[in-house]
């Protein structure tokens, strides 16, 4: 089997990490003293002892509430940089975060104020670290079409900045069909679409966002395997699902990282990826969730160079700039 460090040293890329997943119980404490904001949590041990979660929404709690200690340019930026550094001692090369811009545009945090700190983070990192990226930005599916679209609005004067819209959080109850109107206005500005799907929710909400969104990758998509059919469909067309160990055995997507199907979907041919998702509540970057499959599911080598070559080729990098990497 694979040791951490042929994992490390293989070229990957992350293509399912919400930034706001990556806020670490220690730059929340130093980031809310900071902006003079005081957390309901004594010290970091007793915010990291929270992170006990029976379903999404639970978690889905605490992330928003932690997000709350983002406040300005600065802490989009840290925020942001810390992401990257784990990035790159991981041997992550290239990286297409998400940002939740409605979680903080409620709280008066204006797009242009957020995307000026991870934007300026981003290309830091492309100095720095040699680490590239494309950023997306994801509508929140607990909320209004409108207010999607209004979010769209205020986003697209600064575009240059994101290459793709995301839909995320609770997914039960909220359908991809209920954001066909703005994920066509997206497509129409020239952007890229993907959506969470078939995490929490059924197969059909699948074939929604690939029927009704347009969707260039399926994020998470392992509730595929209740259609056959389905799975037979994202086969054909060699449709990327970027899968979230970690994030799914603590979201008990699955009771147990043993049970988890990602090598069984890569054996069958479905073209699937390992992400964080959501990293500092979940107990791990990137090669950490390599990690995790490889002790529970036995990966091989050839599994994990295989399940990394499909980070670099279900990117939105062209064929030029993958090359690069393959
Ligand atoms: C998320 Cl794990 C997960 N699922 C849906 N929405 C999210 N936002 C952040 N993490
Ligand atoms: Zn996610």
């Amino acid at each position: 089997f694979p040791d951490t460090d042929f994992l490390r040293a293989l070229p990957k890329a992350e293509l399912h990490m919400h930034l706001e997943g990556s806020l670490e119980p220690e730059l929340m404490f130093a980031l809310a003293e900071r902006n003079g904001i005081t957390l309901p949590y004594v010290d970091v041990e007793a915010l990291r002892g929270a992170y006990e979660f029976g379903n999404l929404q639970e978690f889905l709690d605490l992330y928003y509430q932690g997000a709350d200690a983002l406040r300005t340019e600065q802490d989009f930026f840290d925020l942001t940089w810390d992401y990257l550094q784990r990035c790159a001692a991981d041997g992550v090369v290239h990286v297409e975060p998400f940002f939740d811009p409605q979680t903080h545009t409620v709280r008066g945090i204006p797009i242009a104020v957020q995307l000026a700190g991870i934007s300026g983070a981003l290309a830091e990192g492309e100095r720095q670290l040699g680490i590239s990226s494309r950023l997306i930005l994801s509508f929140l599916r607990h909320l209004s079409e409108d207010d999607a679209i209004a979010t769209l609005e205020e986003a697209l004067p600064l575009r240059e900045h994101f290459v793709a819209v995301g839909l995320d959080s609770s997914e039960q109850g909220n359908p991809p069909d209920k954001f066909q109107r703005v994920f066509a206005m997206a497509r129409e500005a020239g952007l890229a679409c993907v959506a969470h799907a078939g995490e929490e929710g059924p197969a059909e909400y699948i074939e929604q966002a690939l029927d009704l969104l347009k969707v260039v990758r399926i994020d998470h998509g392992v509730r595929c395997v209740e259609s056959p059919a389905l799975v037979q469909r994202l086969i054909a067309e060699q449709m990327p699902l970027t899968v979230c160990p970690l994030s799914n055995t603590r979201l008990k997507v699955f009771a147990d990282m043993r049970e988890h199907n990602i090598l069984q979907l890569l054996e069958q041919g479905v073209k699937v990826t390992i992400n964080s998702d959501d990293p500092a509540y979940f107990g791990g970057y990137l090669l950490a969730n390599f990690v995790a499959v490889r002790d529970a599911l036995n990966m091989t080598r050839e599994q994990a160079i295989a399940l990394a070559r499909n980070s670099i080729t279900a990117s939105l990098l062209n064929d030029a700039e993958q090359a690069g990497w393959l």
